[in-house]
């Protein structure tokens, strides 16, 4: 499968050394448009949407055109939380499989089910591996997820190996949103040096500039903020600062 016009841009500004942030924004309880637009001018790389369980793709594709009304220019990748999140408007789609779910239907059965209806609607797919650590909020328990615990990070590089053998781009260790803590920052170290070319992504429960600018000293390519946003934006403003200022 190609590589789609997002993926290339996010490897291009990788390849010129620089880190990616990625802002999230739950459908059900939206980030305001005007905060978006000032994470799109500070320099934000992606904006996920998705994650939520009781949303309609109409209220997706109604959130991203009040978004590109306002002149919001970011990519827009889908972060589905379910086949109700998969929606036509978006730039592409984290195209997941929940690597360490118990559950076969998030393993295989929502791909085969989603795959039609990415295609129909000309969405770009990004394979991913995605890997709940910890607390695992919300996904953890909807994807039935069996964590890496918080006391084994060095298991995420068997995790690692495997996305890259099995051809994923992109692996996302993830915490759960609004977790107490984030993920190890021995498990990005594992993750990272047990692999050549994924792109790293990790999210849920990062807080603070220090410790994202640390995950990317262990091998971060993109961090994700999504209830920082929510919850203390200038904040979630001047960590992307420092981050873009490096
Ligand atoms: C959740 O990784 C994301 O899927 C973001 O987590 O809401 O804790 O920033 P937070």
């Amino acid at each position: 499968m190609s590589i789609g016009r997002v993926e290339r841009e996010l490897r291009r500004k990788l390849d010129s050394g620089e880190k990616l942030f990625f802002l999230l924004s739950d459908p059900e309880k939206p980030l305001e448009p005007d905060l978006v637009k000032e994470f799109d001018d500070c320099g934000a790389d992606v904006l996920l949407v998705g994650g939520s369980v009781n949303v309609f793709p109409t209220d997706i594709d109604r959130y991203i055109s009040s978004l590109r009304r306002l002149g919001v220019s970011i990519p827009i990748v889908l972060f589905p939380g379910g086949l109700n999140n998969i929606a036509g408007s978006a730039d592409a789609i984290l195209f997941m499989v929940l690597m360490n779910s118990i559950d076969p239907y998030w393993l295989m059965g929502a791909q085969v089910t989603a795959a039609p209806l990415i295609k129909r609607l000309g969405l770009e797919a990004i394979p991913t591996g995605y890997v709940i650590v910890g607390h695992g909020g919300a996904a953890g328990h909807i994807g039935r997820a069996h964590p890496i615990p918080f006391e084994n990070p060095y298991l995420a590089s068997v995790y690692a190996m495997a996305a890259e053998m099995l051809g994923f781009r992109f692996l996302y260790l993830e915490a759960g949103s609004g977790s107490p803590r984030p993920v190890p920052l021995e498990a990005i170290r594992a993750a990272r040096s047990s692999t050549e070319y994924i792109v790293l992504i990790v999210g849920g429960g990062i807080r603070s500039t220090d410790y994202a600018l640390r995950l990317y000293e262990f091998g971060a390519d993109a961090i994700v903020i999504g209830t920082l946003a929510e919850r203390n934006p200038q904040a979630a403003l001047q960590m992307l600062s420092s981050i873009k200022k490096k």
